[in-house]
């Protein structure tokens, strides 16, 4: 399962993950894929609709959080300790480095201070290394 904050790039890493039926444009629903789910930016940002991602999550292998390091300027998206509300595994992305390579600490930051245990994956364009890094740990996850 893929969350992140509205327009991280949540579909683009699901195509890198190898989702097939991938929705572009904004994704207002809860979008059930081949091989990922992915959650509504809006989810994130309302406390009382946290319970559908925590019911969500309960379909899914490990959740990614996602940090984008253009948005994270902005604003920051999870509160403290967030991660500890999921069952599965979490693991930590930050989206957008190419363009804000800067920003990618503190996005690492709030990735961390929302609980979630690196090592934190790099993506963007031209960060091929990452994707398969990332592939083969959710793949890992999967055979478990
Ligand atoms: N440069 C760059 N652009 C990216 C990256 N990831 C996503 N984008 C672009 O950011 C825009 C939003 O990406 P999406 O994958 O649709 O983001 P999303 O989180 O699914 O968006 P919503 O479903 O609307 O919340 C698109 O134009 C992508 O091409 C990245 O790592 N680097
Ligand atoms: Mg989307």
């Amino acid at each position: 399962m893929l969350i992140g904050p509205r327009g991280a790039g949540k579909s683009a890493l699901a195509e890198l993950l190898g989702e097939t039926r991938v929705r572009t444009g904004r994704t207002p629903v809860m979008v059930y894929g081949e091989r990922t789910i992915e959650a509504p930016g809006a989810y994130l940002e309302c406390p009382w609709m946290h319970c559908h991602l925590i019911a969500a999550a309960q379909d899914a292998l490990c959740v990614i959080m996602i940090a984008d390091a253009v948005g994270n300027r902005r604003k920051r998206t999870y509160p403290p300790g967030f991660a500890g509300v999921f069952g599965p595994p979490v693991i930590g992305v930050v989206t957008k480095c190419d363009q804000d390579p800067a920003a990618v600490s503190d996005c690492e930051a709030e990735l961390l201070q929302a609980g979630v245990p690196g090592p934190f994956y790099w993506v963007g364009r031209g960060e091929t290394d990452a994707v398969e890094a990332l592939r083969r740990v959710v793949a890992e996850i999967e055979v478990i």
